[in-house]
């Protein structure tokens, strides 16, 4: 037996396809790999997933033999670092193989972890594109259906919201998410059927760009009532809001209601037009956040005078100067965790641009 990467990669069978469940760029991602298999001829199989599922993940990823598994559109999870270079350590044992697409943030120390496992694994970490595009670029870079939704999944991940297939797809998503959360059901299961259409034909196989509407009737009615309730919770959520202003900068919070995405909201008060709350008009805030019910807190901008990152990183959050995230906690009073938001945002100015 010789220990050459191509000698093991000759028997690889299978594909396992592990990815985002909560976006159009991690399923977009999914189905760019499942084509991928089909032009090899390999079995695919997939888990779509989110953080927080790591373990049940790579416990699974631990079984595999003689499989090319293609992670996408997830960062490490540095809590389960240990967890998942153990199952990729006995995967690898069994003759798979490892890519890892992603976009996200990642340590030094667990770059170095994945470059470590045998069979030669491939780590491709470019924060430039959404993950549908590096998996387009890498894996199927001649393939003009897996370009569109690379396109569709770059519209919705850099938010540009520019295409309304990929507005359209996003709530498709949304909706069956929120269905499968509310009735429990198993989210791969639940989002096979779009998958499946996507990886057949793309981005065309379920939206009619011509009618701008799902091919599926039934979808799409759902995204249509979904948006009008939508629409409806939102103006009611604005009612409710928190303005100060910090630094020079104006610091909106809205309550998120169930139902509705720290981006469609971020979306929806990021045009003045939304705005008249009592047939008062407001202006759009410098630094928006959403805070959730369960104490999660999402920041959008209006401006560039503020920085998302850097805000977040008050509430142990991070991400991108135009978006980014965090945790407050608990809480019982809407008003009083805004007066707490703003105290910590008035102790630190990290966040405010000259
Ligand atoms: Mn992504």
């Amino acid at each position: 037996m010789t220990e050459s990467g191509e000698g093991k990669s000759s028997k690889i069978t299978s594909i396992l396809s592990i990815s985002h469940e909560k976006d159009v760029d991690g399923v977009g991602a999914a189905a760019i790999v499942w084509r991928y298999a089909k032009s090899k001829g390999l079995d695919f199989n997939v888990d779509l997933a989110d953080y927080g599922s790591f373990e049940r993940v790579f416990t699974v990823v631990a079984s595999q033999r003689d499989t090319l598994i293609i992670i996408t559109d997830l960062g490490m999870d540095e809590n389960h670092l240990a967890l998942v270079i153990a199952g990729l350590e006995k995967a690898i044992g069994h003759g798979c193989r490892l890519v890892w697409l992603d976009h996200h943030q990642w340590s030094k120390r667990s770059i170095k972890a994945i470059q470590s496992l045998g069979n030669k694994p491939i780590l491709r970490v470019n924060h430039d594109f959404c993950a549908a595009e590096i998996a387009f670029k890498v894996l199927m870079p001649r393939d003009e259906i897996c370009a569109e939704i690379a396109l569709v999944a770059h519209d919705t991940d850099f938010n540009l919201r520019e295409l309304d297939s990929a507005n359209a797809l996003a709530d498709a998503l949304s909706v069956i998410r929120f269905h499968a959360i509310t009735h429990k059901l198993d989210m791969t299961d639940a989002l096979i059927p779009l998958l499946t259409s996507l990886a057949k034909g793309g981005v065309a196989e379920v939206w009619d760009g011509e009618s701008k509407r799902f091919k599926d009737r039934l979808l799409d009615d759902q995204v249509r009532n979904y948006r009008k309730e939508r629409m409806k919770k939102m103006k009611r959520a604005l009612k409710n809001h928190c303005d100060q202003m910090i630094h020079g900068r104006l610091v909106r919070v809205v309550q998120i209601p169930t139902g509705v995405t720290t981006t469609d909201l971020g979306t929806f008060v990021a045009d003045e037009e939304n705005l008249v709350v009592d047939g008062q008009r407001m202006p759009v805030a410098d630094l928006f956040l959403a805070l959730s019910p369960g104490g999660m807190l999402g920041f959008r901008r209006g401006t560039e005078r503020v920085l998302c990152d850097q805000a977040a990183r008050l509430f142990n959050g991070g991400g991108h100067p135009y978006a980014a995230g965090g945790s407050y906690g608990d809480y019982e009073d809407f008003q009083a965790a805004c007066d707490d938001i703003f105290h910590s945002l008035t102790e630190n100015r990290e966040w405010v641009t000259e």
